[in-house]
C-alpha cells in the first residue's frame, strides 16, 4: 500500500514526509519536487515568511543512483527560519485557527498548537505528491491545478490544449487560467491587505490519462472519492469539496446530471476503451471507480484565520475580552493551496493505482497495467 506521513513544526528544526510502498525503478528527479515547492511558496498575497524560505527537497532514504528502491523514501524540506525555542505562546486564540480548540484538546498551550497546525507542513506533503507524479507520469497521467475563484471573483479558464492552459497559469500571478483576470484579482487582494483582511477561494485540480477501475465500489475506505475527498478536505483552511458537478448535481434532474454511454472504437486505446461520454459531470468517477474520464475536483478554501486587524476573541488566563493575537500571515494563499491540492490529488491517484496494478517494481506494474487495458478492451 502506497501511504505517507508527514513531521514537522512550522518553525522547528526541519520537515519530514516518510513515503512507504512507493515501487522500485522509478526513476527520481529532485527538479521537478523543487518546482512544484517554489510554486506552493509563490501566488499574490503570500507574506514575509516565503522571502526567507527557499524550499528545497533532499531525498534522504529509498532511492539509489536515482532511482527508487521500493523501501521507504524519506524526503526532508528543511526550514531556514527555525526559530521554535526562541518563540513565545500566544495569549489570545485566534478564531478560525486551531488555538483553542489544540490548547483545550491537548491542555497545553496554543504555540503547541499552531505550529504543527499551520500550513507551513504542506511543503512536504507537496513533495510526497510531486513523488508520486513521477509514478503517474510513468502511465502518462497528469494532474493539472488552477484557481477558479478568488475573494467571491469568479476566474472563468480560457479554452486550450493541456500545455496551453500550462504556460497561462505558470504566467499567471493568480495560478488562474484567464490572465486578463489577474489585474483585477491582484487588487481585490491588495484592498483586503490594506483593511488588514484575508480572502479564500476556489481550485479545480483535472487529472488526465486515468485508465478504468482506479478505486472500488466494494469498501467504503476504499471508493477513490472518498479517499480523495478526504486527502483535499485535510488540506489546512478546505472547507469544502466537490467532484464532477458537485453540489450543482442535486439541484438537477437526473438526466441533465448522468453521461450518456458512447462507443467509439477509435478511442479503444485511449484510456477510455473506447467508452466516449459527450460530458463528463460524474467528473471522472463513478461507484467509487474511474471511469477512463479525466477526474475533476474542485475545493474551497476559507480565508486565512489570521487577520491584522484582529477579531474578537478572549485573553486565555483572563477569560476577559481581547481583540486575537496578530502573528506575522499572509493576505491569502489560494493559489498556493491549489499547488497543495493539486499535488494531494496526486498521491491518492497513485495510491489508487498501486492497489490496481501492484507495488513492487515499475516494470510489473507497466506489465499488469498493459494486461489489464488489453483484457478490458475485449469486455
Ligand atoms: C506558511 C508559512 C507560515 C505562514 C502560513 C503558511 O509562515 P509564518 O507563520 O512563519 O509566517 O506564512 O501559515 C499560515 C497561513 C497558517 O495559518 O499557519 C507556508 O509555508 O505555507
Amino acid at each position: 500500500m502506497l501511504r505517507y506521513w508527514t513531521a514537522g513544526e512550522s518553525h522547528g528544526k526541519t520537515l519530514l514526509a516518510l513515503v512507504d510502498g512507493f515501487p522500485a525503478g522509478v526513476t527520481i528527479d529532485t527538479d521537478p519536487i523543487d518546482v512544484e515547492l517554489k510554486r506552493r511558496q509563490g501566488g499574490y498575497g503570500r507574506g514575509g515568511r516565503q522571502r526567507i524560505e527557499s524550499d528545497k527537497v533532499d531525498v534522504r532514504t529509498g532511492v539509489w543512483k536515482g532511482v527508487s528502491l521500493g523501501s521507504p523514501i524519506a524526503l526532508e524540506v528543511v526550514n531556514r527560519d527555525y526559530k521554535l525555542e526562541r518563540l513565545e505562546d500566544l495569549p489570545r486564540p485566534r478564531p478560525g485557527h486551531g488555538d483553542l480548540t489544540g490548547a483545550v484538546k491537548y491542555l497545553g498551550s496554543i504555540r503547541g498548537v499552531l505550529e504543527r497546525a499551520s500550513a507551513r507542513e504542506t511543503a512536504v506533503r507537496v513533495a510526497a505528491g510531486a513523488l508520486a507524479k513521477q509514478l503517474l507520469a510513468a502511465f502518462d497521467i497528469s494532474v493539472f491545478g488552477y484557481v477558479t475563484e478568488l475573494g467571491g471573483e469568479t476566474i472563468e479558464p480560457v479554452e486550450g490544449t493541456l500545455e496551453e492552459l500550462r504556460t497561462i497559469r505558470d504566467q499567471s500571478e493568480i495560478y488562474g487560467l484567464n490572465l486578463d483576470r489577474d489585474a483585477a484579482i491582484k487588487k481585490l487582494i491588495d484592498d483586503a491587505g490594506k483593511d488588514g483582511d484575508t480572502l479564500g477561494g476556489v481550485m479545480e485540480v483535472r487529472v488526465e490519462g486515468v485508465p478504468f477501475g482506479l478505486g472500488t465500489h466494494a469498501q467504503w475506505d476504499t471508493k477513490l472519492d472518498g479517499r480523495l475527498a478526504q486527502a483535499v478536505m485535510a488540506v489546512q483552511a478546505i472547507k469544502g469539496v466537490e467532484i464532477g458537478l458537485g453540489f450543482e448535481a442535486a439541484r438537477r434532474p437526473g438526466s441533465r446530471v448522468h453521461d450518456p454511454i458512447q462507443y467509439d472504437a477509435s478511442q479503444r486505446h485511449s484510456p477510455t476503451l473506447g467508452y466516449v461520454r459527450p460530458t463528463n459531470n460524474a467528473g471522472g468517477i463513478e461507484a467509487g471507480m474511474t471511469n477512463g474520464q479525466p477526474i475533476i475536483i474542485r475545493a474551497a478554501k476559507k480565508p486565512i484565520s489570521t487577520l491584522a486587524k484582529p477579531l474578537e476573541s478572549i485573553n486565555l488566563e483572563t477569560k476577559k475580552t481581547e481583540e486575537a493575537s496578530y502573528e506575522r500571515s499572509d493576505v491569502c494563499a489560494v493559489s498556493a493551496a491549489s499547488v497543495i491540492v493539486e499535488n494531494v490529488v496526486a498521491f491518492e491517484v497513485a495510491r489508487a493505482l498501486v492497489d490496481k496494478f501492484g507495488g513492487d517494481s515499475l516494470v510489473e506494474m507497466q506489465a499488469r497495467y498493459k494486461l489489464f487495458q488489453e483484457m478490458a478492451a475485449e469486455r
